[in-house]
């Protein structure tokens, strides 16, 4: 597909960028009384409210211009007919077949995929039911209390952050752990009171090969073979796999009927509704799941679907585009107000800077523009009282995303009244600050009038839902998805391939035998590596092979 270079797309937003200079949002919501309405949308559950914006009609169209100019509609097209978009792997990217209904079709060299991941969730959910049930036993004889899920990066981040955010609705007879660091703390810690009798390891891993997973896996297998014996079924009963590799899953110990298998058109960053779901779905409960993967499928739907002035996703793509490429912001920040959703700012750090931070095009090419933003957050409202400061007076420009609902799952005293009313007075005092005069009027001494002015005019999205249900998470999760795919088209970089991440891989496994070496390594890195791994080599303690003790 033929298209003008990303710069020369971007040159008419540029220029319109310098006719609004000195135009604040106070002005904007002045002169047109119907800016909440124009600039609000409903998509499935959600409800954006975009108005708090620093755009006008005219940026909106411009923004609408570029998305068709980038031909995105085809890409997205292409992506669900399941193209191998991801072309540095060579790879289909069809997270999209993943939540598809049953019966649907979606053909991908000659296999309907659509019914070889109903088939897998089939076998999960009796899993996750047998488990749940108390008819998945131990070794000996105990049912399982509590599940660790061992993996790093997709194969934790999105299980972990959703098996948090749908706590409302698991099962409190089991608790569900995970592990991912390869610092042994982060095992020792999780497992120091639990009895292996009770407890199943699932180790998730696309390669099977991560590093950091098959360490923590063999220390998890040591853990439960030291107390309970190494007779066959102990490892049967405490260990599964989720994985796209059988012969390594075998390897490992793991029988065939015990390994939950995905594909490698599923990306890690976008695994969630793959088997590598499993520990939410053991949480939550088959059916929950299923709510959470109808809900990914709405905004699918809605993605593919809907005209780009009703197109949630692509709005808030494009909306980013405005703010990284042409009004220079670094930043943007996640903001949800709900202390379920504590790990979506990590989540979604990885989603879009996985995915997004690239420095060569498709053609190869060093890029002349933005890509991805740094993407960070916390949840309201302990992010006010710590960073907040410096997004209402800094001299940064960060948009923020203020997620919100409007019922609580833990409905005591005036909590969440009192938790909304900050939601709302957050956007509100970003967008319209505090003038001088209004400092002064309050009786403020001269010398403090600066320091107690709020500029305003920064901007803010609104996306508010009635309750934080499993549909929901399902729909907000792929709304971020899509928004990332929208903005990788523009960008025109590859959004599904992270080579960025294997040089350090490289290089660890260069340094940890100088590490373990028993006579002095000669080494021949730069100084000040050099000089680094020997004051650790005689600095630290003997080694230790058992990290699980
Ligand atoms: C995600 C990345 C990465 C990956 C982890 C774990 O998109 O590919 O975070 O998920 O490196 O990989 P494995 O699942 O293969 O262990």
């Amino acid at each position: 597909m033929k298209r003008r270079s990303v710069r020369s797309l971007l040159a008419p937003l540029v220029a319109h960028a310098r006719e609004l200079r000195g135009v604040h949002l106070r002005d904007l919501f002045r002169d047109d009384p119907n800016r909440a309405e124009r600039f609000s949308l409903e998509a499935g559950d959600l409800f954006l409210d975009y108005s708090k914006n620093l755009v006008t009609p005219k940026t909106m169209q411009l923004l609408f211009q570029l998305a068709d100019a980038v031909h995105l509609r085809d890409e997205i097209q292409a992506m669900f007919r399941g193209e191998r978009i991801n072309r540095t792997e060579n790879r289909a990217v069809l997270h999209v077949a993943l939540r598809m209904p049953r019966g649907s079709s979606l053909v991908v060299d000659g296999r309907n995929v659509v019914d070889d991941v109903h088939a897998v969730l089939d076998r999960m959910s009796d899993f996750a039911e047998r488990v749940r049930q108390g008819q998945w036993r131990g070794a000996t004889g105990r049912p399982i209390r509590h599940v660790i899920n061992i993996g790093i990066g997709g194969s934790d981040l999105g299980p972990a952050m959703a098996t948090l955010a749908l706590r409302p609705y698991a099962a409190r007879h089991l608790s569900v752990h995970f592990v991912s660091n390869i610092d042994g703390t982060h095992l020792a810690e999780t497992v120091r009171d639990l009895d292996p009798q009770e407890t199943l390891f699932i180790i998730a891993s696309k390669t099977f090969t991560t590093e950091e997973t098959m360490t923590n896996a063999q220390s998890a297998r040591r853990w439960v073979c030291g107390r309970l014996g190494t007779a066959p079924e102990v490892v049967r009963q405490h260990f599964v796999a989720v994985s796209t590799q059988t012969e390594r899953v075998v390897a490992f110990g793991i029988a065939p009927e015990n390994m939950f298998p995905f594909w490698d058109w599923v990306g890690g960053r976008y695994s969630l509704c793959s088997a590598i779901g499993l520990p939410l779905m053991i949480a939550i409960g088959p059916d929950r799941f299923r709510d959470m993967l109808a809900g990914f499928h709405r905004m699918d739907r809605h993605f593919l679907e809907s005209p780009w002035e009703r197109n949630m996703p692509v709005i808030l793509g494009l909306l980013g585009v405005w703010y990284n490429n042409v009004l220079g912001a670094q930043t943007y920040a996640i903001l949800p107000y709900d202390q379920y959703l504590a790990r979506l700012p990590a989540y979604l750090q990885q989603a879009d800077m996985e995915s997004n931070g690239k420095r060569v095009d498709r053609h190869g090419r060093v890029v002349r523009w933005q890509t991805g933003p740094i993407v960070w957050g916390e949840p309201g409202t302990n992010g006010q009282h710590a960073f907040y400061q410096l997004i209402h007076q800094g001299t940064k420009l960060v948009p923020c995303d203020f997620i919100g609902f409007c019922r609580s799952h833990n409905p005591i005293g005036d909590h969440h009244d009192r938790l909304m009313a900050h939601f709302f007075a957050q956007t509100e005092a970003l967008a319209f600050g505090k003038t001088p005069e209004e400092v002064i009027a309050e009786g403020t001494p001269p010398h403090l009038v600066p320091h107690r002015t709020f500029p305003g005019d920064r901007p803010t999205n609104t996306i508010l839902a009635d309750q934080l249900t499993p549909s929901v998470l399902g729909q907000l999760i792929a709304l971020y998805e899509h928004k990332i795919f929208t903005q990788g088209v523009i960008w025109n970089i590859y959004s599904f391939d992270q080579w960025g991440v294997e040089l350090g891989k490289q290089l660890a496994k260069r340094i940890l035998p100088e590490l373990q070496s028993e006579a002095e390594p000669a080494l021949s890195h730069d100084a000040s590596t050099n000089a680094l791994i020997r004051r650790y080599r005689q600095r630290r303690a003997p080694p230790t092979k058992d990290a699980a003790r």
